[in-house]
């Protein structure tokens, strides 16, 4: 099957918020021998033209959030367990707490991420979404992580990357974690202007990231 018609069937699923039609999509491509990554690479830009639409008023938001639901239901049932599968048996190279920030419920690219960072060999502890700054520093302090990462969708929400910084310093953490941020709205500049280790424009630049800054190779 062509990239093209998987594209095609998983897009015409979501336009019909069909999770299950969706996962049986999934399912058959990974069946034929189609990564797991280069689903949920193609899964993400869907869902990406989707909200280009929203932006200009082509699709509504109960549309988007129906579409959200049918993916995230979907990529949870099949491609995470496809991913982790070949994660499972190895020694954790490093220990991650991540989450999406205060007032932020975007929470499908944090999934992935988290999902990416196990399936290679890191310990992950997820917090969910809408998170508060002193929970991801409680838990990381708590667990003796390596690394935080934070995820924020929103313009709005994305001062609380900062405010997550800020409860690392809080904690004392600062100087013992690597703060990693990433989501949609950010950039290298903001990074930078928050004081974080690193950004990631998406799950394999982030595993990549993670790697370096804890020295694996
Ligand atoms: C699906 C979706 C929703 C779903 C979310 C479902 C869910 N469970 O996540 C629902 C419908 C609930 C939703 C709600 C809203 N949404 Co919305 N949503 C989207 C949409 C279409 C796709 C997001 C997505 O899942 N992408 C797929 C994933 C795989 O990509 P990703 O999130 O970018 O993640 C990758 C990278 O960013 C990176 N990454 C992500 N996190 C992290 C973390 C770390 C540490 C690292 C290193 C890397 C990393 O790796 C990921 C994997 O590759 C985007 C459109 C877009 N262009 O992004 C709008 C979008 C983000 N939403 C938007 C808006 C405005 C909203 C609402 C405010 C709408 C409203 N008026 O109510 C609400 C906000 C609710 C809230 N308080 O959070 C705007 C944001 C604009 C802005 N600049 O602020 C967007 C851009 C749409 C648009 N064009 O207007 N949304």
């Amino acid at each position: 099957m062509s990239e093209e018609k998987i594209r095609r069937d998983i897009e015409e699923a979501l336009l019909e918020f069909e999770e299950e039609k969706l996962a049986k999509i999934l399912k058959d491509s990974l069946d034929r021998g189609v990564g797991p990554l280069k689903l949920i690479d193609v899964l993400t830009d869907v869902l990406r033209d989707f909200g280009d639409k929203f932006e200009s008023g082509e699709f509504f938001l109960p549309q988007l959030i129906a579409a959200g639901d049918a993916a995230q239901g979907a990529i949870k049932e099949v491609l995470e367990p496809a991913l982790k599968k070949s994660g499972e048996s190895r020694e954790p190279i490093g220990k991650v707490v991540i989450g999406t920030v205060f007032g932020d419920i975007h929470d499908i690219g944090k999934n992935i991420v988290a999902s990416m960072l196990f399936a290679n060999g890191f310990e992950v502890y997820d917090l969910g979404k809408d998170v508060q700054p002193e929970e991801f520093a409680k838990k990381a302090k708590e667990l003796n992580a390596d690394i935080v990462g934070a995820s924020a969708m929103l313009t709005m929400t994305m001062q609380e990357q900062l405010n997550v910084a800020k409860a690392l310093e809080k904690y004392g953490i600062r100087d013992k974690v690597k703060y990693i941020i990433g989501g949609a709205i950010v950039t290298e500049k903001w990074a930078e202007e928050i004081g974080a280790d690193g950004f990631a424009t998406d799950a394999v630049e982030a595993v990549k990231l993670a790697k370096e800054l804890l020295g694996v190779t």
